[in-house]
């Protein structure tokens, strides 16, 4: 084929599989009506990719939960727990049903023969390379047995040949497996499978299979690279086999190109977004050329498309994106709301597949590359607060908060009456002062129940807010909101990341009259909560005609607007909130250097306008934290909130030297168990042997909108009981 795409979003056009998913979780339909409601994607999805004139189409790049987890039942690495599960596919997605108060044991490393009692935790979710999509990682021990199921792949051929298409099935390659499950040293065992797959695939006449390799763009140690050549010079020797192409994105392959070049793989698919056009010398090989981007919603350059197209040396080059679309929302037409001159620059997924169609027969011959020119960084001028132990005293003298002082990390449950009130305002048939009266009654709730729990610290529980992104998007200037541009986060989760398209700026303070409304009713102090500058880019579609530091730094302008007026209004503890700031960090080491230091400059301008007396909190999601403790601890928030009970607190082992406030979360939020007061308390001694108490926090891992009013409660009681006793103990 001349065309292609790596691969297409499958949420639906109006999250279609989203709904038939959490009915059918809820028991309110059956398998079937799911798998039909997935069918129905699938078809539209290929007659559409077919009716715009893309020639290669994929399969199997459907999933009705992940594409990794697809994989790891495609192998056979099926935990034995979860086997006689209901249904171990969603068991090992989202975990099974048990008692809500029951203790979630040891399940993570136990194999157990029938389905427990208390229920069966969910295998571990984490973020997919640097986008903000999360798979399923997958487990996999001495006692895995490897066994081809080739049912999915199998069956989405059968279904797309039914419709008159045949397609190349996509499924996640053997190293970047391997690598994401930790267990490169099963290759061995799994190539045995892939193998078997391509005999399978070959005699049901399929001619090309995809095999994703993401990871090969990342630093790869010799051991790794010699596992990409065993892998592809294994598969590329079978007899029967159908054509074989390794796909790379999310950057360039770097040292792996060589390596894989020098296997029989026929197509190698190279992401020219994110890197330059190959050294290497190509001309055995078939490449596929991701000239369109997967992940921004710009329209492409053709004339910067058709001239990096024509400087690619190969047999022969196919033009594609650079990544799967699953990044990107489905169609720009259905946003009737947006600025005419801003929908002109913009292409979503159905957008992006005719680009690639019209470079693909427009025809590129051996053009020299355009050089883009690249505007040089502005300087860094961040002014300083005084030093940390100088704030400390201030602000112990002005806020006067008890030893290991308790709070939340700032949401609190979103209950349906406020999203309901929240659509009803934006379709007009709510008026705007009817909702905020409202937003004041629920702000008032939760003071209110946090005084009754004894909390030291407290929140408005941000009832106004959508989402801790879109929200500030909504106020700032150089943003635009979609209706309808949802992109898979997890599962069923959606999010609809604002396009930061202009100068960003604040035209009025946005978050100040709710944050005062709630310290007026209270005597405590009531934090004020903003979104960091780097996460609110990192779930934004940024502008592409500036270096994102730039665009970053103009985000940390706004922010520091927003601190010094909450500041003004009499806010004294402001939590600014950075849970993507290890999201961003590039994949190659060489690159993350320079990127912390920017990130954590564009922190410190954000916050360097409040004065001595005001506390600064931010919070970080994500138990890897540990990896960026060094940064984390250069952003000089005077209080740090982290997750941490989710993963056994393992990030203990590394805050030793951490100089500042630290919270260390004492429950986990994203189950809804109730947490007993003696394991809260045991994770507060075991924190207190690694820290000293006057910097120490009480808080849950996370922010608590997920949740309901009942747990919270029931676990914010517990964390008050843990800590009362701790304190006692102390003497303090
Ligand atoms: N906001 C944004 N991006 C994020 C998160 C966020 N990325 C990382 C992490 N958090 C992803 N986690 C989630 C968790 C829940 C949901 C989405 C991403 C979610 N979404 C609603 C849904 O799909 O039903 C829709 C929310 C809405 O109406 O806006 O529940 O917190 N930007
Ligand atoms: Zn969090």
């Amino acid at each position: 084929p001349k065309s292609t795409v790596l691969g297409y979003p499958r949420i639906g056009p109006r999250r279609e599989l989203k709904r038939a998913l959490e009915s059918y979780w809820d028991g309110r339909s059956t398998r079937a009506e799911l798998d039909q409601v997935g069918a129905e994607i699938r078809e539209r999805t290929w007659r559409g990719l077919a009716e715009l004139g893309l020639e290669g189409l994929p399969s199997n790049t459907f999933s009705l939960y992940d594409q990794v987890l697809d994989t790891a039942v495609l192998l056979g690495a099926v935990p034995a727990r979860y086997r006689e599960a209901d249904d171990p596919y969603f068991a090992m997605a989202r975990g099974t049903a048990g008692p809500v108060t029951a203790q979630r044991s040891s399940v993570s490393g136990g194999t157990w023969g029938a389905k427990p009692p208390e229920g069966l935790a969910p295998l571990r979710m984490t973020k997919w390379f640097d986008t903000n999509y999360h798979y399923i990682v997958p487990e996999i021990g001495p006692e895995t047995v490897f066994k081809l199921d080739a049912g999915k792949p199998l069956a989405e051929v059968r279904e797309a040949r039914a419709l008159g298409f045949e397609t190349r099935p996509v499924v996640v390659g053997p190293v970047t497996f391997l690598l994401l499950a930790g267990a490169l040293d099963r290759l061995d065992d799994v190539l045995g499978c892939y193998e078997e797959l391509l005999s399978t695939l070959a005699a049901e006449g399929v001619e090309w299979l995809q095999l994703d390799e993401p990871a090969l763009v990342g630093d790869r140690t010799p051991d790794e690279l010699d596992a990409v050549a065993t892998a592809y010079e294994r598969l590329g020797a079978l007899g029967a086999r159908p054509g074989l192409f390794v796909a790379s994105y999310f950057g360039e392959l770097g040292e792996s190109l060589p390596v894989l070049a020098g296997t029989p793989v026929e197509a190698i698919g190279v992401d020219l977004v994110r890197g330059g056009v190959p050294g290497a010398d190509l001309s055995g090989k078939i490449v596929v050329a991701g000239v369109v981007s997967g992940r921004d919603v710009w329209r492409t350059s053709p004339e910067r498309a058709l001239a990096t197209l024509g400087a690619v040396r190969a047999a022969q080059v196919v033009v594609s994106t650079s990544c799967s679309l699953l990044h990107v929302p489905y169609d720009v037409g259905a946003e009737p709301d947006l600025e005419p001159s801003l929908k002109a620059r913009l292409a979503f997924a159905e957008q992006k597949v005719a680009e690639v169609v019209a470079l693909a027969r427009a025809g590129f011959h051996g053009a020299s590359p355009v050089d883009p020119s690249v505007a040089l960084p502005g300087p860094v001028v961040a002014e300083g607060r005084s030093p940390y132990a100088v704030r400390a005293a201030a602000q112990a003298e002005h806020l006067r908060l008890p030893a290991l002082p308790i709070t939340t990390i700032g949401s609190f449950p979103q209950t349906g009456e406020l999203r309901a009130a929240r659509a009803a305002l934006a379709a007009g048939t709510l008026p705007e002062s009817d909702y905020e009266r409202q937003v004041e009654a629920e702000i008032e709730r939760v003071i209110r129940v946090q005084e009754r729990l004894g909390l030291d610290v407290l929140v408005h529980g941000e009832p106004e807010r959508n989402d801790m992104v879109q929200y500030f998007a909504e106020h700032l200037d150089g943003f635009a909101v979609t209706q309808n541009g949802w992109v898979q986060s997890y599962g069923s989760r959606c999010t609809r990341p604002p396009i930061l398209h202009g100068d960003v700026s604040r035209p009025a303070p946005i978050t100040v009259r709710w944050a005062a409304y709630a310290q007026s009713l209270t005597g405590k102090p009531v934090k004020g909560m903003l979104t960091g500058p780097v996460t609110i880019v990192a779930w934004s579609f940024v502008r592409d005609d500036l270096p994102l530091r730039d665009v970053v730094f103009q985000v940390a302008d706004a922010v520091r607007d927003e601190v010094r007026d909450l500041e003004a209004a009499g806010v004294s503890i402001i939590q600014v909130d950075e849970p993507a700031l290890r999201e961003l960090l590039p994949l190659r080491r060489g690159a993350q250097a320079d990127y912390l230091e920017w990130a954590v400059a564009a922190y410190r301008r954000a916050t360097s306008g409040a004065g001595d007396r005001t506390q600064i909190h931010t919070h970080l999601c994500y138990s890897d934290a540990d990896q960026i403790l060094a940064a984390i601890d250069g952003l000089d928030a005077d209080v740090t909130t982290i997750e941490s009970a989710r993963s056994g607190a393992r990030i203990l082992g590394a805050v030793g030297a951490f100089g500042r406030g630290l919270g260390p979360g004492v429950y986990d939020i994203h189950s809804p168990r109730v947490p007993g007061a003696d394991e809260v308390e045991d994770l507060l001694r075991r924190t207190l042997g690694v820290l000293p108490v006057e910097r120490v926090w009480v808080n849950p891992d996370c922010g608590l909108k997920t949740r309901t009013y009942e747990q919270v409660e029931a676990s914010l009681a517990n964390v008050v009981t843990a800590t009362r006793r701790v304190r006692e103990s102390l003497g303090a």
